[in-house]
């Protein structure tokens, strides 16, 4: 192979032919985070913060720069196989050894608005994936599966996360379905528009959370909290999510891009 294929990249993106969408909510003390069930006494992660140290003034007088503090798995973040138990003893699963081919490949967008918008506790069946690949074909190798709900829009935090005494009410995944694309397809992942890869009421699923216990054990990775997924094409576009290179770490915050071809 020559440098063809990278060089007409390099046109496309200067002359506007290929766009970049940027699929990352922006972080701030008001991002969405998840927020597991208290009577468990499960852990919690940080939300984002961050601390001025100095903006052109006496604690530093040319220069402009913050503290952050959050948890790995706040915004739009990467989640990698260690981040689930059913990972932990995998090879390079963490985000300082995972390869970094797996930081890019093809996107897939599987449109699920319309049952989403119906029933926010959908769960995508394994008909409804089938069928998705019978209309546009096998999900390719090395690709990003995208999990399109329209949930990023959303007007405030508690749509968002639309909580009630019984938890979140969020879209996800029937355990044969994440169990199909875990076993029976060669993917880099899944992403979603929610704040986790799993529906908010996967704890009482079975497995628990079956989006990641299937797909980490698999060696998958995850996408959560992307947004602008209606700018994708169905099939088409390449997506890049490099997480931060957090020694073990079980994923991390992470600007996720899209390369669009227009037209
Ligand atoms: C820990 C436990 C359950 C879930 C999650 C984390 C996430 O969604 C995540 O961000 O990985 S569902
Ligand atoms: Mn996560």
């Amino acid at each position: 192979m020559t440098n063809a294929v990278l060089m007409d990249l390099a046109v496309g993106l200067a002359s506007g032919a290929v766009k970049v969408v940027d699929l990352s909510v922006t972080l701030s003390p008001d991002t969405p985070i998840l927020e597991l069930p208290e009577e468990f006494g499960w852990g919690k992660s940080w939300p984002f913060s961050k601390e001025e140290i100095s903006r052109y003034d006496d604690r530093g007088p040319a220069w402009y720069w913050n503290n952050i503090k959050c948890g790995e798995h706040t915004g739009t973040h990467f989640d990698a196989p260690v981040h689930w138990v059913t990972g932990q003893d995998l090879p390079d699963n963490a985000t300082d050894t995972l390869p970094p081919e797996r930081f890019i490949g093809p996107a897939v967008v599987i449109d699920a608005v319309a049952e989403a918008d119906n029933d926010p506790d959908f769960l995508m069946s394994l008909d409804f994936l089938k069928s998705w690949e019978s209309e546009n074909g096998t999900i390719p190798d090395g690709a990003w599966v995208l999990y399109r709900t329209d949930w990023s829009k959303k007007g405030s935090k508690e749509a968002y996360l639309n909580k009630d005494e019984t938890g979140g009410h969020t879209p996800g995944w029937d355990p044969e379905t994440v169990a199909f694309l875990a076993q029976e397809r060669n993917i880099i992942g899944v992403g979603v528009e929610t704040v986790g890869t799993d529906a908010g009421q996967a704890a009482g699923q079975d497995p628990m959370f079956p989006c990641h216990n299937l797909m980490h054990g698999a060696n998958k990775c995850g996408l959560a909290s992307l947004r602008n997924l209606d700018q994708l094409p169905t099939t088409g576009a390449i997506l890049i999510a490099a997480p931060l290179k957090i020694e073990q770490g079980s994923g991390s915050p992470c600007r996720v891009i899209a390369l669009v071809p227009q037209g």
